[in-house]
């Protein structure tokens, strides 16, 4: 009896292709080998896509150096030529030719543009092959800001109120738009729509202010066309994980955590932005019955998403009570340290299980139907 294969997907052209080696090289460490037949597949910095080391002692932070792990560019070359049947094949010069088709399941650990925005899930389902995590539309929407903010709306899940501004809309009735940017509030944030991380965002502190709303839009107009702009809420950070169910049931959602933003640091370590849960406070320190809404709603959040596999939901939590959705991470930090693997530790869910369930949820489907 064969094992299962697994292919571990990682490294990546985004700048995060570092983290991602990292999050590979927890994954491999604590993956079942007897069970699993592990295809490490790298994607280089320049872009290509490598057979390489799957080994977690090359996947971690040099002791002393403190070197950051990344794919080399020098790995086994893989082709990715469409044979004659459209299949995706990966072509290893060195042991002939491998299909990526051929494997039973893939971990796509992949941040930002083409890992988590349902571009690279496409691949995979062009392919016919099965994959963990959230599927193509699920992972375009949650990337997309003001796509994901008219699903929630739409489903009745509270939200900051917004704008969103379109390139079309900012060009010919910029001035309706602006009056809307006022509307908000005093203080608003102005957001590209779709970014993997905070950049091009800025704080507006008088939204009629013209001058400061025009140079925050343009600056988020930087990142991308379509830009969203969001009321100031004041609250707490909280966050839940979410588990897909096994049983098809409803979702399964751990305690929650609270985050404590450092105020005054503009710059983190990778070791302290990454690896370090200080920032965190599991399980958070609210009354229960908070807890029990912000779990039911995250699961509501799941499923209104069309979420599969995983997801973190970040809410804030307001002096008056009140509960508002934040933000939905289809692939959240996912090291032993991240916030998610801590919440389901907390929530009696180690991290070689998280793994597993990843891996066991995503064979459970029939590719091209979800
Ligand atoms: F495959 C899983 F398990 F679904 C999965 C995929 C990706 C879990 C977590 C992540 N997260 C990441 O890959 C990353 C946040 C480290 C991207 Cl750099």
């Amino acid at each position: 009896q064969r094992r299962i294969r697994v292919a571990v997907v990682f490294g990546g052209r985004s700048s995060e292709h570092e983290i991602s080696c990292v999050t590979a090289g927890s994954v491999l460490s604590v993956i079942d080998h007897d069970r699993y037949e592990v295809v490490p597949v790298g994607i280089t910095k320049t872009g290509n896509w490598v057979l390489t080391s799957g080994d977690p002692e090359h996947l971690r932070i040099e002791e002393g150096t403190k070197a950051l792990p990344e794919v080399p560019e020098d790995g086994k070359g893989l082709a990715l030529p469409f044979d004659s049947a459209g299949q995706l094949m990966i072509v290893d010069p060195g042991e002939g030719p491998a299909r990526l088709s051929e494997v039973d399941v893939v971990l796509p650990l992949l941040h930002g543009p083409f890992g988590e925005d349902g571009t690279i899930q496409g691949l995979f389902e062009m392919m016919g092959v099965r994959y963990a995590g959230a599927g193509v539309f699920s992972s375009a929407a949650a990337m997309d800001k003001v796509f994901m903010k008219a699903i929630l709306t739409g489903n009745g899940i509270p939200t900051s109120d917004y704008v969103a501004v379109t390139d079309r809309a900012w060009r010919t009735e910029r001035k309706k738009v602006l009056d809307d940017i006022a509307e908000l509030g005093e203080t608003v944030f102005v957001k590209p729509a779709r970014a993997g991380s905070s950049v091009g965002i800025s704080k507006v502190r008088d939204s009629s202010d013209t001058d400061a709303v025009i140079a925050a839009v343009e600056a988020a107009r930087e990142h991308d066309p379509k830009v969203l702009v969001e009321a100031q809420v004041i609250g707490r950070e909280i966050e839940c994980g979410v588990l897909e169910a096994e049983d098809g049931g409803i979702p399964d959602v751990s305690f929650p955590a609270e985050v404590h933003v450092a105020e005054g640091f503009d710059f983190y370590d990778f070791e302290a932005k990454y690896l370090s849960t200080s920032g965190l406070t599991i399980p958070a320190e609210i009354p229960e019955e908070v807890t029990a809404r912000l779990r039911a709603l995250a699961a509501e959040v799941f499923e209104a998403m069309g979420c599969e596999g995983l997801a973190r939901v970040d809410f804030f939590y307001t002096e008056d009570g009140g509960i508002l959705v934040n933000e939905l991470n289809t692939m959240p930090g996912f090291t032993p340290a991240s916030a998610f693997p801590q919440m389901w530790a907390a929530t009696d869910v180690d991290y070689a299980t998280l793994v597993e369930r990843m891996i066991t949820t995503a064979l459970r489907r029939s590719p091209g139907l979800r």
